[in-house]
């Protein structure tokens, strides 16, 4: 597949677009910085919440062939202003989705996080992929309405869209949270792919965790696209030292984002 992936210069970025590149797809990076030395696929520079700057590399792109498919990946990964968040979230993928229309690009798979739940008590069982909008921060509200807009592009013009809400990206789990929310970066791969791949989902919304044996979201609406995580926290669980925070952490999915304490700057 020929796949434009955006946040490429990024932690999961790197790790995406190696991967992909690895497995024989033709990768595309997009970022607001150059590529990494030794990149070897094509890059462009742009802002993606800059819709002309967007409109223009998706024309540029179909000019040399199909493009399969967006990974959208690009974002704060963190709490900011409400604006900020709105515009690093929703407006890049809105610029991308009408992008997408424009030039017949059928599908996108959107680094989602456990944070548009992230305020569902652990208390209410297994988090299922019908959880309700439940953010613990703006990042959380952003995320929301991107998968709204992902829904709302799938529904009027029948493009597919994976939200991949996930976990913690590590290379290996750093607190006793991570052991339960952990997503290894061979797994971060292997749940890009299927999104990718996965005969026409339509809009599906994953959690993007590793097997973990402490893991409590539920895995099959993955497993129904063909992600089938490898890895488990619990092999590093040994080098996890508790912490005084753990207990509170522990309360909501979004752990010490949903924290009562969490600094929150707007
Ligand atoms: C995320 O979505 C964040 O980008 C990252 O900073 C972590 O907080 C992660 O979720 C997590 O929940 O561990």
């Amino acid at each position: 597949m020929r796949v434009l992936v955006t946040g490429a210069a990024g932690s999961i970025g790197r790790v995406v677009t190696t991967g992909l590149d690895a497995l024989g797809h033709e990768v595309v990076g997009l970022d607001l910085v150059p590529p990494p030395d030794g990149t070897p696929f094509t890059w462009h520079e742009a802002d993606c919440a800059d819709g002309d700057a967007v409109e223009a590399v998706l024309a540029a792109l179909s000019t040399g062939g199909r493009l399969d498919a967006v990974v959208h990946l690009a974002g704060i990964p963190d709490e900011a202003s409400l604006p900020d968040e709105l515009t690093s979230h929703v407006v890049t993928t809105a610029a991308l989705l009408d992008a997408m229309v424009a030039h017949d690009v059928p599908r996108i798979v959107y680094a989602s996080s456990n944070h548009a739940v992230g305020r569902t008590p652990r208390a209410d069982g297994e988090l299922t992929e019908h959880a309700l909008p439940r953010p613990d921060t703006y990042y959380g509200v952003a995320k929301v309405a991107a998968e709204a807009l992902l829904r709302l592009f799938v529904d009027r013009h029948g493009i597919d869209a994976v939200a991949c809400r996930i976990g913690s990206f590590l290379e290996e789990p750093a607190s006793v949270r991570g052991l339960s929310t952990w997503l290894s970066h061979g797994d971060c791969v292997r749940m890009v792919e299927a999104a990718l791949t996965a005969p026409a989902p339509g809009y599906a919304v994953l959690y993007g965790i590793s097997a973990n044996t402490r893991a409590w979201w539920d895995l099959e609406p993955g497993r129904r696209l063909g992600y089938e995580p490898q890895d488990d926290a619990e092999a590093y669980a040994d080098r996890v030292d508790p912490g005084p925070h753990d207990d509170v952490e522990a309360e909501f999915v979004g752990g010490p984002f949903a924290t009562a304490q969490f600094h929150r700057p707007a």
